[in-house]
């Protein structure tokens, strides 16, 4: 697709998925889809991307995912596969050639046990901004997230490793990364000032290509994020 402009209600259903790639439905800002694109993207996966405006969805966006949730992975052949640790495990495994998830049964099981674990400090985050946003004393909030922060710091010492799986990126820092993008959006960058090996690792991310590619600045994602909560979403920001 040329343009990255969102499709929103009324607007004509794409054709079919070319043969040699798969196709991405998405949303520039969501974290979600991020995690997503970040693997099509450390794939070298050919994909095109069909972005949705999340207010005004198409019905033929509907009747793919009735759900109604990015991102959504579309197959020439007509499969459709939704959420975002799913999809890209189905992308890694459908692209086998450089596989982002350990081959042996115990890493797989590792990376998965860490992402159920990390998938509890997300909620954390908006809970954290929302309170805010309302005023309300967000301290206790913010104890709680640090001390998330330093059990993932532990972990970085305890294995000696620059990245969650290793010393080389994996499937779980892609996961993780999309949220630790937003420490800035969300104002808690100062939590992390106590967990250095943690601080460490969100600076080689920064240097990853794939990070690179598709990241926003913390300036962009604040003004996303501020009319998303005004309830005036602008899909298309930055356009
Ligand atoms: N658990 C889902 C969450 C995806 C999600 O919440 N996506 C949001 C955008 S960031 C969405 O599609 N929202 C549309 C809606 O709520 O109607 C995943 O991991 O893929």
């Amino acid at each position: 697709m040329s343009s990255e402009k969102s499709f929103a209600a009324g607007s004509p259903a794409p054709g079919p998925v070319p043969k040699d790639q798969v196709r991405l439905y998405s949303m520039r800002f969501c974290p979600f889809a991020q995690r997503t694109r970040l693997v099509l993207h450390a794939k070298g996966i050919k994909f095109e991307t069909i972005n949705i405006h999340l207010k005004q969805k198409p019905d033929w966006f509907l009747e793919k995912n009735p759900e109604g949730l990015v991102p959504l992975i579309e197959t020439p052949a007509g499969e459709v596969v939704n959420e975002s640790v799913i999809t890209s495990e189905f992308l890694d495994e459908m692209y086998p050639e450089k596989k982002l998830l350990p081959a042996t049964p115990f890493g797989k099981a590792q990376q998965k046990m860490m992402l159920e674990h990390f998938s509890k400090i997300t909620p954390h985050l908006f809970k954290i901004s929302s309170a805010r946003r309302k005023g309300d004393d967000v301290s206790g909030l913010e104890a709680e997230l640090k001390e998330k922060f330093t059990n993932l710091n532990e972990h970085l010492v305890k294995r000696k490793t620059k990245f969650f799986g290793g010393d080389t990126i994996t499937f779980i820092d892609y996961m993780m990364w999309p949220f630790f993008e937003r420490l800035g959006m969300f104002e808690v960058q100062h939590c992390l000032d106590h967990t250095p090996e943690l601080k460490k690792w969100t600076e080689r991310m920064l240097e990853d290509p794939a990070v690179k590619a598709i990241m926003h600045s913390t300036e962009d994602h604040k003004t996303f994020y501020n009319n998303f909560l005004d309830g005036k979403p602008d899909f298309d920001y930055g356009l």
